[in-house]
């Protein structure tokens, strides 16, 4: 099966949670590989391309406050499946409807912070990693480990 590549972000909060690490620990053991790794600050037109779809609905502007009110950890991942498996991982948008064992389902009580973002589709996963990374910051190291996982 061939690799796909996914975009993720640990949305503000995470960092001051001191949570991180824990995070990306559950994304490395489910197996991804991780080609791209990066703390930033988002900035509000970086927000408004990001959510762009989501221009006009009610909690917009909420989306635009949150995610540039504190830094980012954005990441690419790659894996067979890597959009549809990274967002079983991540859980529902909801945290009431979040699995326990997803991460949403582990680390966040509402919707308007439900710190992860995971891309929905192969369009929204290439816009992403394009919005965020510029080709020299993705490496596709050789991974030894790939017939395990
Ligand atoms: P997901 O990030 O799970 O793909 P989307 O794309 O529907 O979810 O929504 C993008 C982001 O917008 C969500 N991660 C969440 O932060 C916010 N959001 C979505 N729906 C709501 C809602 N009903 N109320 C508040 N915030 C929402």
């Amino acid at each position: 099966m061939a690799a796909e590549r996914t975009f993720a972000m640990l949305k503000p909060g995470v960092l001051s949670r001191r949570v991180v690490g824990e995070i990306i620990s559950k994304i490395e053991r489910k197996g991804f590989k991780i080609i791209g790794l990066k703390m930033m600050n988002v900035t509000i037109e970086l927000a408004e391309r990001q959510y762009a779809e989501h221009k006009g609905k009610s909690f917009y502007l909420d989306l635009l406050e949150y995610i540039v009110s504190g830094p980012v950890v954005v990441m690419v991942l790659e894996a067979d499946q890597a959009i549809k498996l990274f967002r079983l991982l991540c859980g529902s948008t909801s945290p009431e409807q979040a699995l326990p064992g997803t991460i949403r389902g582990d680390y966040a009580m509402h919707t308007s912070i439900n710190i992860i973002h995971a891309s929905d589709s192969k369009e929204s996963a290439v816009r992403e990693i394009d919005l965020f990374f510029r080709p020299e910051e993705l490496i596709d190291w050789e991974d030894g480990n790939q017939k395990w996982i």
